[in-house]
């Protein structure tokens, strides 16, 4: 018996995570994208996996994940209407085996195809899946104090992860890891996909200059919790960055907090 998709986990799940996303300001328009790796027994409890409804051209190479699904949101859809209509704004793909083409399973039902950011997405998860097997979610979004932050603050990883862990105690806490940082570059390209993908051997959150942030994670709540952490502290970044700063996180303090916790932190990021 194959069940109602629309009521499955992973679509009410990204249904409320592109809603709360929407309504925090992130995904203004079209922007913003999410993916998220599916196992075979996900896909066979709603669907029939023999049955592809089209086929798309990926325009890259995409045979590292070859017979992987992945539920994504739809390119040029807006994050305020995927609830509504999750089978329009959202689709199912699964990579071909010989990683030339995207499998429509399941969406796109207007015959819209995935987002341009797939070649980014794609990329990242090869390389987080590399780091932790049990990685599943890419997700891009446009935090406006982030963004803000991007406009006044050096773009160098090391600065401007100090920059943030300073703001509160709860980022060396939540991004021990670091945040990778790429200058401002063409969006939507093989070659942002490729850079981005690097630093994501490192990091599970990078900066895009002047566009946006990538968070990744083993579910939807642990990516949007990593945005979530970085907007706060961008935040506080920009409510104070023009004031005299009277008090702030040591270093001294950082390593103590990160020690306390036994936490696997960049020591190299502090100037001890
Ligand atoms: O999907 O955010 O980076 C729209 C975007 C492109
Ligand atoms: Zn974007």
């Amino acid at each position: 018996m194959i069940k109602d998709i629309l009521k499955s986990k992973f679509v009410v799940e990204i249904c409320e995570t592109a809603t709360n996303m929407y309504r925090l300001g992130w995904d203004e328009r079209n922007g913003g994208n999410i993916s998220c790796l599916l196992t075979e027994d996900e896909v066979c409890e709603y669907l029939s996996p023999e049955k592809v409804l089209r086929c798309i051209p990926l325009g890259f190479d995409g045979s590292a994940l070859s017979g992987k699904a992945l539920l994504v949101t739809g390119t040029g859809k807006y994050f305020k209407n995927i609830a509504s209509d999750p089978e329009t704004n959202l689709g199912i793909i699964r990579i071909s085996d010989d990683g030339n083409n995207a499998e429509v399973l399941w969406g796109f039902k207007d015959g819209g195809r995935f987002t341009s950011e797939l070649p980014t997405h794609i990329m990242t998860h090869v390389a987080r899946l590399k780091v932790d097997p049990y990685h599943r979610v890419v997700m891009h979004s446009h935090p406006t104090n982030t963004l803000a932050m991007t406009r006044v603050h050096p773009l160098e990883a090391r600065e401007f992860t100090r920059s943030l862990w300073q703001t509160c105690s709860e980022c060396i806490m939540v991004f021990p890891d670091g945040i990778g940082v790429l200058p401002w570059m063409v969006c939507g390209t093989n070659e942002i996909g490729v850079a981005t993908a690097d630093l994501m051997n490192e990091h599970r959150l990078v900066i895009w200059g002047i566009h946006g942030i990538y968070g990744t994670g083993n579910s939807l709540d642990e990516a949007f919790g990593l945005i979530e952490t970085v907007e706060k502290a961008a935040q506080l970044y920009m409510l104070t960055a023009h004031l005299p700063i009277l008090n702030t996180i040591t270093d001294d303090e950082l390593k103590a907090l990160a020690e306390s916790l036994s936490l696997d932190y960049r020591k190299d990021y502090l100037n001890i």
